[in-house]
């Protein structure tokens, strides 16, 4: 968790946001089954999250605004005995007050009586509430049905969806939020170094990802952002290659994209190593126009700069190289070869939410990841690295994670 201040604030400019006579609610998510007894590991909806640092199911924060003074409410599911000695689930809210700022935390049981009390008087106009939908086809999730419930209930309400208000707020870090992602990193680095350390020719996807796992596990990460690719050979021109069951063989390069999570932060690298830890002069020819393209973007990466103007420039820097040695006749022939953007905003959310058209701002961050797949080739090659936008550049959070093909081979020299 961050400060209570972090989270004191982001609540304080979210109800600057609201119109007087308002009220805002977001659910913090529920457990979801996944065979059985067994549920998947509980993640948080990300602006709750950003708005009150609690990662508990079952959690409503409420705000209202009557006539320009601001309450804040935390609605919990507070834990039955059972539920305390079974799950570990503590209750303690003096300490969640003092890790929110929030001042008023109620039973989740005490909703519907609140909220009708504060509706009757008819002087609430406007509803936020706070909704991601990436799919029209995912089942309605509780913030859908209370907004519903609500409509139906009380249809003189306006409703308005603030989810992208607070999506513009978490795309620029707060200092606090930066260092959670250097951590992230770090501790990635410390697992891809691992890796190098103990990678040969011969081992199995799965044996080399686990000496990063290792890492991870050791450090506190309990979960990793994302599923870690590890792709050698062919394999790695599947962009979301994730079974990592496949024997390396000598001579072959491995495609690792993977990033830790500190704090709910992401980090998101990609490298590709020669698994024997030396290039051959192809593999190395190759390698050198993907890192090319990333660098030409890194170096033009500033505030004022659209992102997409850096994918561009990465895919053009990449597409001449291919023409110098004549692997396409023409630059627009790179589509052969690269199929995807290059990079996206990052934070709590490794594909972070926000507006993708704004021009990069300080304290924006995001990731480039360019990639060349050469099905001809049996090689594929994607470079990426997690940035921080500073007043007249970026800062490379992951630059020390090798990259230079003279750094990797003299890591990799066993
Ligand atoms: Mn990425």
């Amino acid at each position: 968790m961050l400060s209570s201040a972090f989270y004191t604030e982001n609540r304080r400019r979210l109800a600057e946001y609201m119109t007087d006579n308002s009220i805002y609610f977001v659910h913090s998510g529920s457990e979801l089954e996944s065979t059985h007894d067994e549920n998947f590991i509980f993640q948080p909806y990300r602006n709750f999250l950003y708005l009150t640092g609690l990662d508990r199911s079952g959690a409503i924060l409420f705000i209202s605004k009557l006539s320009g003074k601001v309450k804040e409410t935390l609605y919990m599911h507070i834990p039955t005995e059972r539920e305390q000695r079974w799950m570990n689930l503590t209750w303690d809210p003096e300490k969640m007050k003092a890790e929110t700022g929030i001042e008023e935390i109620v039973s989740i049981e005490e909703w519907d009586a609140r909220v009708s009390r504060l509706l009757v008087s008819g002087r609430i106009q406007d509803c936020y509430i706070d909704m991601a939908r990436w799919s029209m086809n995912y089942a309605p999730n509780k913030e859908q049905e209370m907004a519903n419930r609500l409509k139906n209930i009380y249809p003189f309400l306006s409703m308005h969806n603030a989810y992208a208000f607070v999506a513009s707020m978490r795309t620029i870090k707060h200092p606090d939020e930066i260092a959670a992602h250097r951590k992230a990193v770090d501790i990635t680095e410390k697992g891809v170094r691992n890796m190098l350390a103990n990678m040969r020719p011969g081992m199995y996807e799965y044996e080399i990802e686990a000496y990063y796992d290792f890492v991870l596990k050791s450090n506190g990460v309990k979960v990793p952002a994302f599923h870690t690719i590890a792709a050698c050979g062919q394999n790695a021109n599947h962009m979301h290659y994730v079974d990592n069951n496949t024997q390396t063989k000598e001579g072959d390069l491995i495609l690792f994209d993977l990033g830790a999570r500190w704090d709910y932060y992401c980090a998101d690298v990609s490298r590709t190593y020669p698994v024997n830890g030396k290039f051959t002069n192809r593999q190395a020819q190759l390698y050198e126009i993907v890192l090319k393209g990333l660098k030409a973007a890194e170096d033009a990466a500033k505030p004022g700069v659209v992102k997409d103007e850096l994918q561009n420039l990465s895919k053009q820097v990449m597409a001449e190289e291919l023409v110098k040695i004549g692997k396409i006749e023409k630059p627009e022939e790179i589509s052969r070869y690269y199929m995807h953007g290059s990079g996206h905003l990052i934070g709590l959310d490794t594909h972070d939410v926000g507006d993708y058209e704004l021009k990069l701002q300080k304290d924006m961050m995001f990731t480039l990841e360019p990639g060349l797949y050469f099905d001809d080739e049996e090689t594929g090659i994607r470079i990426e690295d997690t940035l921080v936008v500073t007043d007249d550049g970026v800062d490379i959070l992951s630059d020390s994670i090798p990259k230079e093909i003279a750094d990797i081979e003299a890591v990799m020299k066993h």
